[in-house]
């Protein structure tokens, strides 16, 4: 008797599977791996019933003689310990970056004399319904908002990039990366005070209002299904912010970052060249406080972020702020510098993680960019958040084609660097 061996990652079993384990039985003895919560999570397939639950429904199929955990996005560990005559798979994964993983399946099986075996995908109305309730079901507020602290718990960094309208989501929903047959990803998305100002052609001082971040998160969230951080600049009024927080819980957002400043506040990449006051302890304390009273759920997360080593306050503050701000309710720790070298940042980490073992640790590598996530990681950091790197790349090519234009009083000259005209006006999918 053959082994079959097929991996699923879906919460729903539609005609598309029953045809895979169909075309498996016919070969032999049927095995479903159920690829694990924590694999899910960490490529970005989160599930919306449990681990138990999908073992339970693959093996109510008839057919499957046997459910295993998978418990990586690559086969490698179920391959070695199934060794099975054949692996089948649905054929979409021949393009795209799950191609890579196709791949490293083929060259294992090879090693033994196994076989990989492609099913015509099942592309029909109903199909294409199902995936589209799965994915929209993750947008959906109860499920985005705790995927933050399950992607703590999981990543051992939580990858966040800047999001600032529907199309800069789409980038960070959508990208994705193949290196030595690996997956990567962005796990979250940053709503940057500066680049919501920015995009909107205003100065990053709290002058675009609640009302139009709140607008800007709409977009995204309209388009994606990660979690969200919003960088909430001072929190504004104490009176004002536990409102604030209260919408951000019930629209789905995951976090919101307080930085403990007080009056004008300007960008902290200014840092000591313009005047920016630093709030009390007490004072930052309170709002914190405040906050997490009035939050309604478990998996909203209120992280203060600390101006110290921006302000040129010492480490000693520093710290000092960190531990009576978690004292005060805070969920996480924002560290940030504008130094180029990451030293000051990595002692922050240190001397913190030498106290506090659990709380998580968020950090903005704009300035100390050399670093890289894994070093960061080691130090104890949680969240990597690059905060404004899309708009940065995208502002000098939009300009650079403007000024093209003026030059060449036409278009030609440009167009070399643009995404084709098919490409744009088929980028959206559409319903
Ligand atoms: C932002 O992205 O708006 C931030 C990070 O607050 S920084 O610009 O570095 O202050
Ligand atoms: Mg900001």
């Amino acid at each position: 008797m053959k082994t079959v061996y097929t991996c699923f990652c879906t919460d729903v079993i539609h005609e598309g599977h029953l045809n895979i384990i169909e075309a498996a039985h016919k070969l032999g003895k049927v095995i479903v791996g159920a690829l694990s919560d924590k694999a899910l999570i960490r490529y970005n397939k989160f599930p919306t019933i449990s681990q138990q639950e999908r073992v339970k429904l693959y093996r109510s199929i008839a057919s499957v003689e046997e459910v295993v955990i998978q418990d990586d996005m690559l086969y490698d560990d179920v391959i070695t310990l199934i060794h099975p005559d054949y692996v089948l798979h649905g054929d979409n994964w021949k393009e795209g970056p799950e191609a890579a993983i196709r791949a490293h399946v083929e060259k294992l099986l090879s090693q033994y004399g196994g076989q990989l075996i492609d099913i015509p995908y099942t592309y029909n109305e109903v199909v294409k319904k199902i995936d589209l309730q799965l994915r929209e079901k993750l947008a959906m507020p109860e499920f985005r908002r705790k995927r933050l602290r399950q992607l703590i718990e999981i990543c051992p960094v939580v990858k966040t990039i800047e999001a600032h309208s529907g199309l800069t989501g789409l980038i960070a929903e959508k990208t994705v990366v193949e290196q030595d047959g690996k997956l990567d990803q962005f796990d979250a998305m940053w709503v940057s005070s500066l680049c919501d100002s920015t995009a909107k052609g205003k100065p990053d001082i709290e002058l675009v209002d609640m009302s139009s971040r709140l607008r800007t998160i709409d977009d995204i969230m309209e388009v994606t299904t990660k979690p969200i951080i919003l960088d909430g600049d001072t929190g504004g009024l104490t009176e004002h912010f536990v409102y604030n927080v209260r919408t951000l819980e019930r629209m789905g957002v995951s976090a919101v970052i307080l930085e403990d400043k007080t009056g004008l506040k300007k960008n902290s990449l200014f840092g000591t060249e313009v005047e920016q006051t630093q709030a009390s302890i007490e004072e930052f304390s309170e709002k914190i406080s405040a906050g997490k009273r009035a939050q309604l759920t478990d998996d909203f997360m209120i992280i203060a972020r600390i101006e110290s080593l921006i302000l040129s306050r010492g480490m000693e503050d520093a710290l000092h702020r960190a531990f009576s701000f978690i004292e005060a309710g805070a969920d996480g720790i924002m560290i940030h510098s504008r130094k180029k070298e990451p030293d000051e940042i990595l002692e922050f980490c240190d001397r913190f993680r030498s106290e506090n073992r659990k709380t998580p640790l968020v950090v903005v590598p704009s300035s100390f960019n050399t670093i890289t996530e894994d070093e960061l990681a080691r130090h104890g950091v949680n969240i990597v958040i690059y905060a404004n790197q899309l708009t940065r790349s995208a502002f000098p090519a939009m300009q650079q084609t403007a000024e093209d234009i003026l030059r060449y009083h036409r278009a030609k000259e440009v167009d070399d660097r643009l995404m084709p005209i098919k490409q744009i006006i088929t980028l959206i999918d559409e319903l």
